[in-house]
């Protein structure tokens, strides 16, 4: 058996055991599976190998098989990643996506509407990970008519812009604001993350028509997606980066992060803690405490405070059903 190695392909899609690579910036997928050392790595993890990781290995050819064989041998140290706890394997994380350069998560203006805790979740995993992050106000053409949903949707944009977060306000539909995104998207590796059924891949076919992903309305009885995307997959885009499009999350369980620094990774809280009486201040019944001050007096949003207090109880948590 003769054996040639590789270095640095970067993973573009994984469904179950196969894995397609690419040597970016040239996309030409092939498919490769993992090694058993790998693969016992898997315990803790339901996937130890993540769309976009760099990995290295070697093509083996096995007799009667007319083409060689891509076997991913190591991953190549991350330079971040984005992980949560499964929701039905509750010990075990799965990595959302590696070596992000920028994450979306999307949210919809009108339907389906993305729980508050969820949204904070991923944030703080996101600051905590090391992941810039903007949020995707999407579907903003149905606030003409479903005139309902226009202070929620002007209320979700004040509370996280007031956090910090870029949010941008754009339509799969009409395309509006989809350019000033594909500026934003070029020479990048980008995640679009959210719940199923915010238009993840609706907005990646707006940018790229010739993408053809799958999408589906959501269903009109419970106002919730319908799981369309079933992977993980990494695509080129005709003006420039790479997209990873991905299934709607059902649960978000933070991973690794303690109670201690959890207000760390809420910008607004963290700033006002400055002035709490003392130095390891929960923010929750301590004496002096200048978040609730902050809370009380209108300046920090209760829905950001109450996902704190959440996360803070209960770390794990964040399961939903959508
Ligand atoms: N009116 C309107 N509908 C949209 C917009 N974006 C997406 N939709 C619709 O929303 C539904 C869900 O869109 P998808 O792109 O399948 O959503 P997704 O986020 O990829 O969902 P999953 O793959 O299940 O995670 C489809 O019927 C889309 O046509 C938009 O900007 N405006
Ligand atoms: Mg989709
Ligand atoms: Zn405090």
């Amino acid at each position: 058996m003769e054996q040639q190695v590789f270095q640095n392909a970067t993973v573009v899609k994984q469904t179950g055991s196969l894995y397609r690579l690419t040597f970016l910036p040239a996309w030409n997928p092939f498919t490769a599976v993992l090694s058993g050392k790998l693969r016992l790595k898997g315990d803790k993890l339901t996937n130890p190998v993540a769309v976009g990781d760099k990995v290295n290995g070697y093509w083996q050819r096995a007799d009667k098989q007319k083409e060689n064989q891509a076997v991913i041998t190591d991953v190549v140290p991350r330079k971040n990643y984005l992980i949560r706890k499964s929701v039905n394997l509750s010990r075990q994380a799965h990595i959302i996506a590696a070596n992000i350069d920028w994450a979306y998560l999307f949210l919809s203006a009108t339907q389906p509407e993305t729980p508050f805790p969820f949204i904070d979740r991923f944030l703080v995993t996101c600051q905590a990970y090391r992941v810039p992050v903007t949020l995707i106000l999407n579907k903003k053409d149905e606030l003409q008519w479903a005139t309902e949903y226009v202070p929620q949707a002007a209320h979700i944009k004040n509370i996280y812009q007031k956090a910090g977060y870029p949010v941008m306000e754009v339509s799969a539909k009409t395309g509006e604001g989809t350019a000033d995104l594909a500026c934003q998207l070029k020479d990048k590796i980008s995640l679009f993350s959210g719940i199923s059924g915010v238009g993840k891949s609706s907005l990646a076919n707006k940018l790229d028509p010739s993408l053809h992903l799958k999408t589906e309305p959501i269903s009109t009885a419970h106002l919730t997606g319908k799981h369309t995307t079933t992977f993980y997959e990494m695509h080129p885009l005709q003006s420039g980066g790479y997209i990873i499009d991905s299934p709607g999350i059902r649960g978000f369980g933070l991973l690794e992060i303690s109670k201690e620094e959890l207000s760390h990774y809420f910008p607004e809280i963290f700033a006002a803690s400055v002035e709490c009486r003392f130095n390891g201040c929960l923010h929750d019944e301590e004496p002096d405490c200048a978040v609730r001050k902050a809370v009380e007096k209108g300046l920090i949003p209760a829905e950001r405070y109450e996902s704190y207090l959440k996360m803070l109880e209960d770390p794990d948590g964040g399961k939903y059903r959508t």
